[in-house]
C-alpha cells in the first residue's frame, strides 16, 4: 500500500465513510499488505485526526460517531488477518479485558484484545461500561491471571484505581495482574494507582502481558 493509499484510508475514517474504509482494507489485504500497516499508518492516523478535529470544535458528536463507525467497519475486515498474522500458537495466559464503568469507548480495548488473541492469549472481552464487580467476577470465572481495564475519559480513569483496589481486597493479587491503558492514561497514573503496568498501545500491551506473565518478549 503506497503512502497515498494510506492517506486515503485515513481520510475515509476522517470522512466517516465505512464503505470506502472497508473496501480499501479488503483490497490491501488481497494485495498482501501487512494488516498492521493498514492499522497503524491508516486507520489509527484517521481516528486520531477525528479526535483532534473534535477537540478544536470543528467536528461534533455525529462526526465522532461516523469516524468510529468507519474505523470499526474496516477493523471487522482486518481482524481475521491480524489474528492470522500472530505466530504464537501456545496459550500464553487467560486475560479479562473491558472498558470501565461510565465509558463507552471500545475501539482501543477491542484492538488490544485482537492483538493479545493474535499473540496466543485467551481473551474474555467483557465489553464496555463495566462496573468493577464485573472485572472481578469474570477473572474468577475464567481463572484469568491478567486483567486489562481501558479508560478513554479523564472522568472514568478513576475506575481503574477502584479495580486495582477491588482485586487487592478480594485477595486476588498478586496472582492476578492488573494493567491499564487508554488515551488519557499514563505510566505515572498506573504507578500512582498501584497497577501492575501500563501500555501505550495494543502492541505494547502484548509485550507487557508477556513480560508480566513471565514469557519472553
Ligand atoms: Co469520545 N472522547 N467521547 N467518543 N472519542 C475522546 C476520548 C476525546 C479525547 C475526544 C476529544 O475531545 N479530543 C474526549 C475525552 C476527553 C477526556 O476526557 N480527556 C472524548 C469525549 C469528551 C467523549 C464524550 C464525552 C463526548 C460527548 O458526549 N460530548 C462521549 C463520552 C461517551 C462515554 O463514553 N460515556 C464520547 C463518545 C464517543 C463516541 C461514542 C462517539 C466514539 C466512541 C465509539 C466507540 O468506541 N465505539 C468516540 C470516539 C471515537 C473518540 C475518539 C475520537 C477516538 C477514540 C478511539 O477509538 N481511538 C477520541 C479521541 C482520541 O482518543 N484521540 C475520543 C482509536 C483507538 C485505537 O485508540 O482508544 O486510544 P485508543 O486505544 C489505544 C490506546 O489508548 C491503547 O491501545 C489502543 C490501541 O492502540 N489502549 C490500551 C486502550 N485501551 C487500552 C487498555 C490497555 C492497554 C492499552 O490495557 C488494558
Amino acid at each position: 500500500m503506497t503512502e497515498e493509499m494510506l492517506l486515503k484510508l485515513a481520510q475515509a475514517v476522517v470522512d466517516g465513510n465505512p464503505e470506502v474504509a472497508e473496501k480499501m482494507v479488503s483490497e490491501a489485504l488481497v494485495q498482501g499488505v501487512d494488516p498492521l500497516i493498514c492499522l497503524n499508518k491508516g486507520l489509527t492516523v484517521g481516528i486520531a485526526r477525528v479526535g483532534e478535529l473534535f477537540a478544536i470544535g470543528d467536528y461534533y458528536l455525529p462526526d465522532l460517531i461516523a469516524g468510529a463507525m468507519a474505523m470499526k467497519a474496516a477493523l471487522s475486515v482486518l481482524e481475521p488477518a491480524l489474528v492470522k498474522a500472530g505466530r504464537e500458537r501456545k496459550v500464553l495466559g487467560r486475560v479479562v479485558l473491558g472498558t470501565v464503568k461510565g465509558d463507552q469507548h471500545d475501539i482501543g480495548k477491542t484492538l488490544v484484545g485482537i492483538m493479545l488473541t493474535a499473540n496466543g492469549f485467551l481473551v474474555t472481552d467483557i465489553g464496555v461500561d463495566k462496573p468493577v464487580a464485573d472485572f472481578v467476577s469474570a477473572a474468577k470465572d475464567t481463572n484469568a491471571t491478567l486483567v486489562g481495564a481501558s479508560a478513554l475519559l479523564t472522568t472514568t480513569m478513576l475506575q481503574q484505581q477502584h479495580i486495582v483496589q477491588e482485586f487487592e481486597k478480594a485477595g486476588l493479587r498478586p496472582k492476578v495482574k492488573v494493567i491499564v491503558g487508554g488515551a488519557p492514561v499514563t505510566k505515572s497514573w498506573a504507578e500512582k494507582i498501584n497497577a501492575d503496568g501500563f501500555a501505550e498501545d495494543a502492541v505494547a500491551a502484548v509485550a507487557l502481558a508477556k513480560m508480566l506473565l513471565g514469557h519472553q518478549t
